[in-house]
């Protein structure tokens, strides 16, 4: 393509964005909207994968075996959620195999919620409630996300982390209204997991907490995110306080309180040391995760060796078939 042709097709694609259209994998783009993507795309699917563990260190200790099925189900959910996250990323040109080299080496980020630990089964349904609720916020707008394949896989990762938060509700639900013991059990673990939820969505999007070269406003004049991080933190709030009030428990919060004016919930003070030390990789658990991923890829290495066998024979046969 001359430098003409390719000035058109930039054109071309600036006035998809304008109409609020989607652009396809054969689409010209700009080289930054591109890398925004992969980047944005590789670690949310690093987030899905990496998020199986918290929750499949209980699967095998699982109060019931309805909750036993469900948890897989859910774990499970989250593999294929990594899976269509992989393979839309994919459709830019980037190659699984190095995606999962840069999450090996520290190179490429997943969400910060995982690097806490799970210490009793009431985790499952603070996790369910609060961290899926969490992920529902922020991917929701994901759907009218410009880049089409990105688009269509979080609209089926939606559907799915809706199951996910309402099975969290019920557990902690059923928690809640059980013995003196169970009640404290959930709402510890609603104590241990609000913060870290809130600091889910990121960065302030001003002022000292915000971070240093952050993306939102370049992702916005793309279409990729439709809302900033305060925005989508702010919805989260006001659409959970009142499902802790139903459920019977408090948010560990004593600013929180309903501001008339703005029709939104005020709320304290965010630890954003904390969510900067995490993302560097000094949370709780971030060793622990890391490691034991690099060793379930190592164990995996005889499947997609036998994989990669299974499709070379395939293809020989298919040759020697055309050959005849
Ligand atoms: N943790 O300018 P910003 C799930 C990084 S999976 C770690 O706001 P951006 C689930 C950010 O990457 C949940 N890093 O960036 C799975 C950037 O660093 P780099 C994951 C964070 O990209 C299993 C820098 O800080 N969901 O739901 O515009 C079970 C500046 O930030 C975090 C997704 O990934 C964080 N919390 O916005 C249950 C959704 N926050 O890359 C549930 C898709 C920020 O420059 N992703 N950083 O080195 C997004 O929507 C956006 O990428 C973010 C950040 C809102 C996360």
């Amino acid at each position: 393509m001359d430098e003409q042709d390719e000035q058109r097709e930039l054109a071309r694609f600036q006035s998809i964005i304008d109409d609020d259209g989607r652009i396809e994998p054969r689409d010209v783009m700009p080289e930054g909207y591109r890398k925004t993507l992969i980047r944005q795309m590789a670690q949310h699917a690093h987030s899905e994968i990496i998020g199986m563990q918290p929750e499949g260190n209980w699967i095998s200790r699982a109060p019931s075996l309805r909750r036993k099925a469900i948890l897989m189900a859910k774990v499970q959910d989250e593999a294929g959620h990594g899976l269509y996250l992989y393979a839309a990323a994919e459709t830019l040109g980037a190659d699984r195999g190095e995606l999962l080299d840069l999450l090996h080496t520290g190179r490429q980020k997943y969400s910060s919620i995982f690097n806490y630990p799970t210490l009793t089964w009431a985790d499952m349904g603070a996790i369910g409630w609060l961290v899926d609720g969490a992920a529902i916020v922020n991917q929701v707008p994901l759907c009218r996300c410009s880049y089409g394949p990105y688009a269509r896989a979080m609209v089926r990762v939606c559907k799915e982390e809706s199951f996910h938060q309402r099975q969290g509700f019920e557990i902690l639900h059923t928690l809640s209204h059980g013995t003196e013991a169970q009640h404290a059990m959930a709402q510890d673990a609603v104590d241990r997991w609000w913060w870290p939820s809130l600091m889910m969505f990121g960065p302030r999007d001003t002022g000292a907490d915000a971070a240093p070269g952050g993306h939102t406003e370049q992702s916005m004049a793309w279409g990729i995110k439709r809302f900033s991080n305060d925005e989508l933190r702010q919805r989260f709030v006001d659409m959970t306080v009142p499902q802790a009030e139903a459920l019977g428990l408090t948010l560990p919060d004593p600013d929180l309180r309903w501001n008339e004016q703005r029709g939104s919930y005020d709320f304290g003070e965010i630890d954003f040391a904390e969510l900067f030390e995490v993302i560097k990789g000094n949370g709780p658990c971030n060793r622990q995760r890391l490691e034991h991923r690099v060793r379930a890829h190592q164990d995996g290495a005889w499947v997609r060796e036998a994989a990669d066998a299974y499709a070379a024979k395939r293809a020989a046969d298919r040759t020697a078939q055309g050959a005849a």
